[in-house]
């Protein structure tokens, strides 16, 4: 019977070196790939996205922990054949034209990986086009955007905007974060929902897509 509570623990503390030995133990004895995905890594990263919005574990805690599982999900991904892994979705995610802060948006784009969305990570400095084909590109179901700085924000908007000038706005759920932004903005731009932080996007990506 395969124990999943090393590889939550070995996550929660961001221990990639224990990870990557309890990953070649459960593989050479035999446990499939997707399980060691499903009930290791990505129910410890649901419980790591519950601690983190009760403020039980902090943004350097999660990044150890997120990039500790980037790298165990590398050697996995070899391993788990198609269908295997529980795809949530598909997701297009970047920080919109101008500004150049990544942290946040990677913590979230490793999350929803982590959770079984498949992301196309634009990186930075993305402008509304670029937004558009990517989407257009992999037939996204959802568009995640950040922005950190005041004078960004009304960038998200314009992506809002080219999405429903194009026709496309119906077909792909639009998710806002970052740190200035708010409910209230996501809700006046049009957006269909913000998350504070990488935890919540997840849970709100999931039951947006549901
Ligand atoms: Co900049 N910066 N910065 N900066 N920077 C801030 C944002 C600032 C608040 C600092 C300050 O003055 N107190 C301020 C903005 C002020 C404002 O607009 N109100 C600021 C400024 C002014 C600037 C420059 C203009 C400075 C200058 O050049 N004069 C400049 C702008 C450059 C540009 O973007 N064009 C600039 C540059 C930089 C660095 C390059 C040096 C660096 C970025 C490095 C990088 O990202 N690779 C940097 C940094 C590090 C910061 C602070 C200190 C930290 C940001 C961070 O990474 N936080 C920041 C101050 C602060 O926020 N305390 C600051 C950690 C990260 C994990 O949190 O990004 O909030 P966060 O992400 C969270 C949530 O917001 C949410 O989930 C994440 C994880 O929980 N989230 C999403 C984020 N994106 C989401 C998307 C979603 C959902 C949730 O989609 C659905």
């Amino acid at each position: 019977m395969f124990d999943s509570r090393p590889f939550i623990e070995a996550l929660i503390a961001g221990d990639q070196a224990k990870l990557a030995g309890l990953t070649r133990t459960a593989l050479d004895n035999g446990v499939a790939a997707r399980q060691i995905l499903n009930d290791g890594l990505i129910t410890g990263m649901d419980i790591i996205g519950e601690k983190m919005e009760n403020e039980d574990m902090f943004i350097p805690e999660v990044l150890l922990a997120a990039k500790a599982m980037s790298g165990i999900l590398e050697t996995l991904k070899p391993l788990l054949s198609e269908g295997d892994v529980r795809v949530a979705g598909k997701a297009v995610i970047g920080t919109v034209k101008g500004d150049l802060h990544d942290i946040g948006k990677n913590l979230v784009a490793m999350m929803l990986e982590s959770s079984g969305f498949e992301v196309f990570n634009l990186g930075v400095d993305v402008t509304p086009e670029k937004f558009l084909a990517a989407a257009k590109e992999n037939d996204a179901d959802m568009l995640c955007l950040s922005a950190l700085l005041t004078t960004t924000m009304p960038m998200m908007k314009k992506v809002i905007d080219a999405f429903v000038e194009s026709g496309m706005r119906s077909r792909v759920k639009i998710l806002v974060g970052g740190a200035p932004v708010t409910q209230k903005y996501a809700e006046e731009i049009g957006a269909d929902g913000f998350a504070p932080d990488a935890g919540s996007a997840v849970k709100l990506a999931k039951s947006i897509l549901q």
